[in-house]
């Protein structure tokens, strides 16, 4: 065990009804909204095939100019009702809002700068706005920070002199600042996600990010927050140089999921965030970013991998310039949505199903632990997203688990199944809907006798 000041704290897994609340959702939707939604990815007539949220670094624009886009922050289709509704039809319980992203640009009127929504035409809280809009429809909220400022002066990829340590100490007392304005005006919301947080200069400053943790906690109890935040006394980021994680839980996979089969990754509490478009967050106007443009049924099986694994899946959207959603991600939100009304079962409240491998045609989900019950707990629910070719599925049961029925989650129906074995039963797979279809497996501790008995009526016992 190494010394250390500022690495993983003795708590372990977090078990308070906050943190099990953001557990029982499972899927949030994050917002990457900022003037960088205005340009697009393009500037200048020229389109940066990279992150829309990134242009201001890929087409090297400067301070100015970049600002001058502050006055075209006009909202004229800005409705964070609708943005709320939007996401609620689509499932997802908390949302997670970019407050300042790379290019430093808040969209909340902050004491410590001008570059906000203060300096736009309309001078709106437009944070507040949306805040108050996903609360008014139920849902948790959650606030993204990026400690990287491409527009602040003290801001410093490195520290290589005392000058540079004096300004960067400067900097992370305005990060500082703001984080503790945030947490002051707007005291409801359930977590903060950080970002820009892997360059040399923050990775030396472990103690800052352990101190600011602390300090969002005094101010918001069981305030959640993401790994990505940390680096303990050495540097170490995510994991402290004990291999303890750090904040309450990983946020370290981003456009990509643990292996469907790993659910070692389940004894940590985890999100992973993903993008709908090719590779960018922030709203990008072109065929580059519509290039692997993600299906409802893509994400669906995403989510389901995820509950699967024990994660949360955090489901990027990036609003236009003018504040509307781009009707291609409403419409898929609708389809998710849709889909998540008849099966959503199988995500909310769920977890990995002990004990149950992964089959390879789907995903088995299970009701947490927390949402118990002697009934609730007799359920498994399978997700199927790939139907085999044979047209047959068999499920692999647990030792000393037996199935007791089958049913369809959609539409209720029961479904017949044989047994092959004690251990092995098998059905007809669903017919291919495009969507994946989720079967709701009655389960009950096997009759301790049941792996004597023949259970094929076709075979004679001898
Ligand atoms: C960061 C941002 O740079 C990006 O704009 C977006 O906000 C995203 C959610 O987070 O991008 C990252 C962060 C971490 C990794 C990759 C891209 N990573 O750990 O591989």
């Amino acid at each position: 065990m190494i010394e250390l000041r500022y690495g993983a704290g003795p708590e372990g897994r977090r078990q308070d009804p906050t943190m099990r609340a953001f557990r029982a959702d499972r899927f949030g939707q994050f917002v990457h909204w900022g003037l960088y939604a205005i340009p697009a990815g393009t500037w200048q007539g020229r389109t940066i095939e990279f992150a829309a949220e990134f242009l201001m670094h890929s087409a090297h624009v400067s301070r100015e100019e970049w600002g001058a886009l502050a006055a075209d922050f006009t909202l004229e289709g800005f409705d964070p009702a609708e943005w709320a509704r939007t996401a609620k039809r689509m499932g997802a319980r908390y949302v997670t809002i970019t407050t300042k992203h790379h290019d430093g640009f808040c969209l909340w009127p902050s004491a410590y700068t001008d570059f906000s929504v203060a300096a736009t035409p309309s001078g709106r809280d437009v944070l507040g706005e949306i805040l108050d809009a996903y609360r008014a429809e139920g849902l948790a909220t959650h606030l993204y920070y990026s400690v990287l400022d491409w527009h602040h002066p003290d801001w410093r990829y490195a520290i290589e002199s005392d000058d540079d340590r004096v300004a960067f100490d400067r900097y992370l007392d305005f990060a500082t600042n703001q984080l503790l304005e945030l947490a002051e005006r707007y005291p409801q919301v359930r977590g903060f996600w950080f970002d820009g947080t892997w360059d040399e200069s923050v990775k030396a400053n472990g103690r800052w990010t352990h101190e600011i943790e602390q300090r969002l906690k005094q101010r918001i109890p069981g305030a959640i927050v993401n790994s990505r935040l940390r680096a303990d006394d050495r540097g170490a980021r995510h994991f402290d140089s004990n291999g303890s994680l750090m904040g309450d839980y990983e946020s370290g996979y981003e456009r990509r999921l643990p292996a469907p089969w790993d659910r070692s990754v389940a004894v940590h509490d985890w999100e992973a965030c993903a993008t709908l478009t090719q590779a960018s967050w922030g709203f990008h106007d072109s065929a580059w970013a519509e290039r692997g443009r993600k299906t409802p049924a893509q994400v669906v099986e995403q989510l389901a991998q995820t509950v699967s694994l024990g994660g949360n899946l955090l489901l990027n959207f990036g609003p236009r310039g003018d504040g509307s959603l781009a009707p291609v991600e409403v419409a898929l939100a609708d389809e998710v949505g849709a889909w998540m009304a008849m099966n959503g079962a199988a995500v909310h409240g769920s977890g990995p199903a002990e004990g149950w491998d992964y089959p390879g045609w789907g995903f088995y989900t299970m009701p947490l632990q927390a949402e118990e019950s002697a009934e609730r707990s007799a359920l498994v629910h399978a997700i199927v997203t790939r139907i085999p070719v044979s047209g047959i599925l068999t499920i692999a049961l647990p030792p000393g688990v037996a199935l007791r029925g089958v049913r369809a989650l959609d539409d209720d129906t029961a479904v017949s199944f044989t047994e092959l074995d004690a251990h092995t039963a098998q059905l007809a797979a669903p017919a291919a809907t495009g969507m994946p279809t989720v079967l709701a497996l009655e389960i009950a501790p096997a009759d301790p006798e049941s792996g004597l008995r023949e259970p094929n009526p076709d075979v004679a016992l001898v």
